[in-house]
């Protein structure tokens, strides 16, 4: 059974192209400067105007304001990023919600409503994206990997490893908070879309090579699943969720990235874990995590997995995992183990 905003969303989304539109054509009549670009830059508009509209729509989904909030606040930055004058994505995001509301009925007047109350909570937005300071590790590494030379960022870290850093240090203290930096510097305009590729093929790379020495633990006959939902394409984090139980003595096994619900579920159903992990980095991914938790909990065999749900939109929204059908959530690799030995030892 659909709740009233899930119904909204649904008509919101069906009339997602003219709303973008509308609000595009609103923002062209108050810059005309912007006709210099022509075509290409109309389409790039609507292109964009689109994108956020998904994540309006999404927040307003889950009725969860902060989810808004984090995605103006990443908005913003990216603004500045491009020298966009200072209140350009709270301004872009309330066309989208005017558009709304002159176009959608009573949905497009609901999501207005809520944006004006999300957008007001926006300088509250708790987490940050990045900048933190950077262990003297992480940050010879993530220079290795700006200044694309792979075969010294891959030296790097065997030179850590043999030196007796442990994996769960190096996952989570050097290549976690590199990854991070990436997206920063490549939301701030300051790296290419393709220097963030090159890093990131080479962090999965370094973290095949530590992959044998995942197996030196006890093992204790307990399996968990891992995998990002689909659309999903973020598969670090939840690789490295899935490593952290095969280090703790579980088998793990890692779906990866996208990985649609109802073939999750008929695969699990066959010889089912313990534990199944989902991840979502975008919030426009949380409605096919509470799908594919539907998918699970229908599946003969599935009907009392434990799940646990993690990335960042459930640590940026902190009942959203209950909100949509999970049994927990944990902020990163290590605190997920001691989560599922309570979920399993007190059962579903
Ligand atoms: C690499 C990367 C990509 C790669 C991913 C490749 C891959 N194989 O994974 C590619 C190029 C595909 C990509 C695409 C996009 N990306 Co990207 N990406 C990144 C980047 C730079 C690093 C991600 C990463 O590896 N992080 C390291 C891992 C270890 O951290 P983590 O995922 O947070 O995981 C930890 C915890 O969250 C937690 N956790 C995660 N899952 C789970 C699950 C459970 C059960 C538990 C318990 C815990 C848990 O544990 C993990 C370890 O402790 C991030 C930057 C960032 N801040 O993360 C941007 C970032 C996530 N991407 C971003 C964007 C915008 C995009 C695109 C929309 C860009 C575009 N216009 O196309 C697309 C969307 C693709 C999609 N549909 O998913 C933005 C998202 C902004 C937002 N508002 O949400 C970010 C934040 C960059 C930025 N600063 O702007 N991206």
């Amino acid at each position: 059974m659909m709740n009233t905003m899930q119904q909204n969303s649904a008509t919101l989304k069906a009339a997602a192209r003219t709303i973008a539109q509308d609000s595009v054509d609103a923002q062209y009549r108050a810059e005309p400067r912007w006709e210099a670009y022509g075509d290409e830059g109309k389409r790039k508009a609507l292109q964009d105007a689109l994108d956020s509209l998904a994540y309006l729509i999404a927040a307003y989904e889950a009725g969860e304001p902060s989810l808004l909030a984090d995605y103006a606040a990443w908005l913003d930055e990216l603004f500045a990023g491009l020298k966009f004058p200072e209140g350009s994505a709270r301004n872009s995001l309330m066309a989208l919600a005017d558009s709304a509301a002159k176009l959608a009925g009573q949905p497009g007047a609901a999501l207005r409503d809520f944006s004006l109350e999300a957008l007001a909570k926006e300088s509250e937005a708790g987490l940050s994206l990045g900048c933190q300071e950077l262990s003297v590790e992480a940050q010879s590494y993530l220079d290795l990997l700006l200044a694309s030379d792979r075969k010294a960022a891959i030296g790097y870290i065997n030179g850590l490893s043999q030196g007796g850093m442990g994996i769960k240090k190096l996952y989570l203290d050097v290549f976690a908070p590199s990854q991070r930096e990436l997206g920063r510097l490549w939301q701030l305009n300051r790296i290419s879309v393709a220097q963030e590729h090159y890093g990131t093929a080479v962090t999965q790379l370094a973290m095949a090579g530590l992959y044998p020495l995942l197996f030196s633990g006890q093992r204790k006959n307990r399996k968990m699943a891992g995998a990002c939902v689909g659309g999903e394409l973020h598969e670090l984090g939840i690789r490295m969720v899935s490593d952290f139980f095969e280090m703790d003595g579980w088998d793990s096994r890692y779906y990866g990235a996208n990985a649609p619900g109802v073939d999750l579920a008929r695969q699990l159903s066959a010889d089912p874990p313990q534990v199944l992990c989902l991840s979502a980095t975008l919030s426009v991914n949380v409605q096919g995590v509470r799908q594919t938790i539907e998918a699970i909990r229908d599946t003969k065999n599935l009907e009392r997995l434990p799940i646990i749900v993690g990335g960042r939109p459930f640590a940026v929204a902190e009942r959203l995992w209950a909100d949509i059908g999970a049994d927990g959530t944990a902020s990163d690799a290590g605190s997920a183990i001691a989560l599922a030995e309570e979920l399993v030892g007190r059962g579903r």
